[in-house]
Parts: C-alpha cells; sequence; structure tokens
C-alpha cells in the first residue's frame, strides 16, 4: 500500500491562491474529513475545510480528481484555498494529523506519474526543465518533450527496428539452415538510414547548453574596460571597476537573457606576464582557464592577442585615439557599439545553441541514443542473421532506456530530486 502524499503544489505564500495537492489512496478519505461531504469527480465546489475537532480553517475550492485518469495516476484531491501563509500552515497541519498521509518529498507527485505510466522518463526530464526554464527558447525545446514529442520521434525509430527486428526473425525461420541468403542490399539501406538519421540528432548542440547559457569571457590587458563593459552588458554593477590596473582578481559570472537567449557572462583578472602578486597570479590562471571554456571570447587586447575566434573589441570609443584599428568599436560609458554587440552575440549564441523546434538532447539521453546509433552501425556491417537479430535487440534496449523503461532507482532519485516539492 503506497502513502497518501500532501504538499502545496503553488508557489510561496502569500499569494492570491494556494493549491495544496494530496495524492494517493487515502485522498479520497481526506477529502471527506476535511469538508464533511463526497465531491462529484472532475467538478469544482466551493467547501468549508475544518481540522479534526470541527474549527473551520478556510473556505475553498476543492476538485476531486479520482485515479487512474489523472495526472499522477492515483486519487488526487486539491484544494484551492487563501494563499496566506497561516491558511496553508492550518491545512497541511490538519492533513498532517491523518492517518496515512504525509508531507510529499521533491517531485513525487511527478515520480507517481512516470510509475502509473501517466508519462515517460522523456517527458518527465522535459517537464523539469519546464519548471526552471527562465528563457523563451529554453522554454519552448522544454516543451516539446514534456509534451511528448521527443517520445513519439523514439516510438517511431522504434516501430522500424521492430519491422526490421521480423524480417530477421522470418529469415531465420523459413530458411533451410544451410540456405540462409544474407540480408539485401534493400535492408542494409534502412538500416543505413536509420543510423543518419540518429546521427543528425546527435550532431545537434547539447542541450546543458540551453540550461547553463551561451558563456562569453571578456578577456584582455588590465586597465582594458573588461569589467565596464561586463557591468554594461548585463546592465548593473556587479563587477569593481576602477583606474588601477588589476582591480579583478576573481571570475565573475552573471546569468542574463539578451533576446531571449539564455547567455552567462564572464569577467576575468587582466592578463599580464609580470606581476609579483600572488592573488593577481591566481586571478590570471582562472582567466586563462576561463578563455579555455567559454563558448566565445571578448578580446579587449592588442589584435590578434585573443584566441582564435574572438571577438576582438575596440573599446573606449568615446575617447579619441584610444581604440584599435580593427575591432568593434564600443564604449561602455556611453553605450556606443553595445547594441551592435549585443546583436552579434545573440546571432553567436543562436548558432551554437539548440534552434527552436529542434528537440535537444541531454547528456543521459545522449548516451541512449550513442549506443543505439552505434549498435546499427554494427548491424549495417553483419552478414550473420542472428548477430544482425542481436544488435537490433541492443538498439530497442536503448530507446527502452532512453524512455526510462528500464531506469534504475538511484537514477530516479537522481532526476526527481531536481523537482520542487509539490511537483
Ligand atoms: N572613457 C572611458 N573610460 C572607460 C571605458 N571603459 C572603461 N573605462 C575606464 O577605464 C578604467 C578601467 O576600467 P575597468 O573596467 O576596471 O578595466 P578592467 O579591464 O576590468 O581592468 P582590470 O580588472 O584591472 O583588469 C576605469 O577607470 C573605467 O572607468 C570607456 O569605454 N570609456
Ligand atoms: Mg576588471
Amino acid at each position: 500500500m503506497t502513502d497518501t502524499i500532501y504538499a502545496l503544489s503553488s508557489g510561496a505564500p502569500p499569494a492570491a491562491i494556494a493549491v495544496i495537492r494530496i495524492s494517493g489512496p487515502a485522498a479520497g478519505e481526506a477529502l471527506s474529513s476535511l469538508t464533511g461531504r463526497s465531491f462529484e469527480p472532475r467538478r469544482t465546489a466551493l467547501a468549508r475545510l475544518r481540522d479534526g475537532a470541527g474549527a473551520t480553517l478556510d473556505e475553498a475550492l476543492v476538485l476531486w480528481l479520482p485515479g487512474p485518469d489523472n495526472a499522477t495516476g492515483e486519487d488526487t484531491a486539491e484544494l484551492h484555498c487563501h494563499g496566506g501563509r497561516a491558511v496553508v500552515a492550518a491545512v497541511t497541519s490538519a492533513l498532517s494529523e491523518m492517518e496515512g498521509l504525509r508531507p510529499a518529498e521533491p517531485g513525487e507527485f511527478t515520480r507517481r506519474a512516470f510509475a502509473n505510466g501517466r508519462l515517460d522518463l522523456a517527458e518527465a526530464e522535459g517537464l523539469g526543465d519546464l519548471l526552471t526554464a527562465e528563457t523563451e527558447l529554453q522554454r519552448r525545446a522544454a516543451m516539446d518533450f514534456a509534451g511528448g514529442g521527443f517520445s513519439r520521434q523514439i516510438g517511431a525509430w522504434n516501430e522500424q527496428v521492430l519491422r526490421l527486428s521480423a524480417e530477421v526473425e522470418s529469415a531465420l525461420d523459413f530458411s533451410d539452415e544451410d540456405d540462409v541468403p544474407e540480408p539485401d542490399a534493400e535492408f542494409r539501406r534502412r538500416v543505413a538510414a536509420l543510423r543518419s538519421e540518429l546521427d543528425t540528432w546527435l550532431e545537434r548542440p547539447a542541450a546543458e547548453k540551453l540550461r547553463e547559457g551561451y558563456r562569453v569571457a571578456l578577456a584582455g590587458p588590465p586597465n582594458a574596460g573588461k569589467s565596464t563593459l561586463f557591468n554594461a552588458l548585463i546592465e548593473r554593477e556587479a563587477a569593481i571597476v576602477s583606474d588601477i590596473a588589476g582591480t579583478t582578481r576573481d571570475v565573475i559570472e552573471a546569468p542574463v537573457a539578451l533576446g531571449g537567449v539564455p547567455f552567462t557572462f564572464v569577467d576575468t583578472a587582466g592578463l599580464r606576464c609580470e606581476t609579483d602578486d600572488v592573488i593577481e597570479r591566481i586571478g590570471i590562471d582562472r582567466a586563462d582557464a576561463e578563455l579555455a571554456r567559454a563558448d566565445c571570447v571578448l578580446w579587449l587586447g592588442e589584435e590578434g592577442g585573443g584566441p582564435d575566434s574572438a571577438v576582438e573589441i575596440s573599446p573606449f570609443a568615446d575617447l579619441a585615439g584610444k581604440g584599435k584599428a580593427d575591432g568593434l568599436s564600443v564604449s561602455a560609458i556611453t553605450g556606443q557599439g553595445i547594441g551592435e554587440l549585443k546583436a552579434i552575440l545573440i546571432e553567436r549564441a543562436r548558432q551554437a545553441l539548440p534552434k527552436p523546434g529542434e528537440a535537444a538532447l541531454n547528456a543521459r539521453q545522449r548516451t541512449h541514443l550513442v549506443a543505439a546509433a552505434e549498435a546499427l552501425g554494427r548491424a549495417a556491417g553483419k552478414a550473420d542473421w542472428i548477430l544482425l537479430g542481436e544488435e537490433l535487440r541492443t538498439v530497442r534496449a536503448a530507446f527502452d532506456r532512453l524512455l526510462g523503461r528500464a531506469s534504475t532507482e538511484d537514477m530516479l532519485d537522481t532526476l526527481f530530486a531536481r523537482f520542487c516539492i509539490g511537483k
């Protein structure tokens, strides 16, 4: 018998409304002991909530959603209460006193939905991303996964593999043992075509990039105006600016969305060879590491002195004769060139990040898709039907793992812990 769980599923109080969800076998009983009455399924009703002693807790809109045809697949009740802290505390405290009820763990409602087959793992991952999405690009990518777009794609691939497997079986069944014809060119072509389709998906930018943002590091010698430009780009005074060379010591990061695209801007210590300052030296080492890690470097130093694909910036555009000949003229003080720089960065980021409408895979999904693609690659080269059938089974097993049909408890723990309580 599973526990019945409850949690505040709406945002932190105070708010206009607080939605408390109850899910599990005792949800119906909990609802009737709170309200003293029964409810028609899937109809909202106004009801007075009372504690065990009969004292009124709140007047709430109540929804009774009996399982299995609902979000979690279990009996569920929703209480739409007044969104005050004390109201939420009083109602949850009344629930805590009921037999068989306990507060939900993070993501536990979704985990139950997964356990009851209401959604698969790719959809659950998409849902997790949707809840943390902060930019338009993130929202659209997550929606596709949460809505089952990727799961349907895997289903279609799996269909193709099943058809291939069926042909393998019939080749084995209906041939004399000594006289089995080898797979023909058409069969091999279909295996190869599916493999190259998986490869196209694997070549796309990784989904993690969408979460972390396009990483832009500002680099150059001390006093080049890096921190000033950094502040201008993120539109707040996060980094200390001064005319003392070597002001910035540590790496400063700031996430920000430009044109709906997620960015992480990184300010670094000015690069110079001669310094006796131990701390500045560490800062310079960290700056070097950032240059290697960044997706894009804004180079404020001498022309050609930065990494290969760096964007050359000519700072101090407001001071005559101070900028360099080549590079984008920018003044963080007057704002000259900042709009143009942002446009360049947005364009570069769009190229490097997953495209809208094009599903991006996370590391877990890539691992299984790589396993499927490799098995297809091996299958394409096999002349022996038995070995071929074995490889196709490996492909199907990889698809099953993608959808979570063969996932371990550890893996599920990690995934659902990412969710908030109440989801
Ligand atoms: N006039 C003008 N002054 C600027 C501009 N950008 C930066 N400055 C000034 O140049 C000085 C150095 O700027 P910072 O942004 O601290 O330079 P930095 O590259 O971060 O220097 P370190 O952290 O020491 O490596 C400060 O006094 C800024 O006010 C600019 O575009 N125009
Ligand atoms: Mg600085």
